[in-house]
């Protein structure tokens, strides 16, 4: 595989797997302020982002490269308030979307068309999740500090929490 195609996949490995850590340690703190629907939905949210990592390690295996498992630093454990939490959560995905962009435009420029048309899905997820926050963070902007929206939201969040298929983190799927 290109080698700068595989450094930049394997810089995306580091960046999906920093951005699980970073919702669990988010989950993790929604919980013990006893918001359980938000909890639920960012406990979901990282396991989302695990896959999008682990479906990184198994291309860039299958491809002849070589994956690299890296070190993580340490996601915050306090945060301010929830619309402290997604507003990070908002910027986080805004930068991934970024450093997405540049593996295209890598993958462009050594004409590795088949690892541009891998990268296809992520761009696709990128539109999704920046939206996807950014609704929310309406929503949290709309209810202020109203008890009862807050309540209704966290129920909401609850509902709406994703269960990605883990049992297939094949680069085709
Ligand atoms: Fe991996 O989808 Fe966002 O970060």
């Amino acid at each position: 595989m290109n080698a700068r195609v595989e450094a930049a996949l394997n810089e995306q490995v580091l960046k999906e797997s920093s951005s699980s850590q970073y919702y669990l340690a988010m989950a993790s703190w929604a919980e013990n302020q006893g918001l359980n629907g938000t909890a639920q939905f960012l406990y979901g949210q990282s396991d989302e982002e695990r896959f999008h990592m682990l479906k990184l390690v198994r291309f860039i295996n299958e491809r002849g490269g070589k994956a690299i498992i890296p070190f993580i630093e340490q996601p915050p454990v306090e945060f301010n308030n929830l619309e402290s939490v997604f507003e990070s959560l908002l910027s986080h995905e805004i930068a991934v979307t970024e450093s997405i962009n540049n593996l295209v435009d890598i993958c462009l420029q050594e004409k590795d068309y088949t690892t541009h048309n891998f990268v296809q899905w992520y761009v696709a997820e990128q539109l999704e999740e920046e939206a996807q926050a950014r609704t929310i963070l309406d929503k949290l902007k709309l209810i202020g500090g109203d008890k009862g929206g807050m309540y209704m939201f966290d129920r909401d969040l609850e509902n709406s929490a994703i269960t990605p298929n883990m049992a297939s983190p094949s680069p085709a799927k």
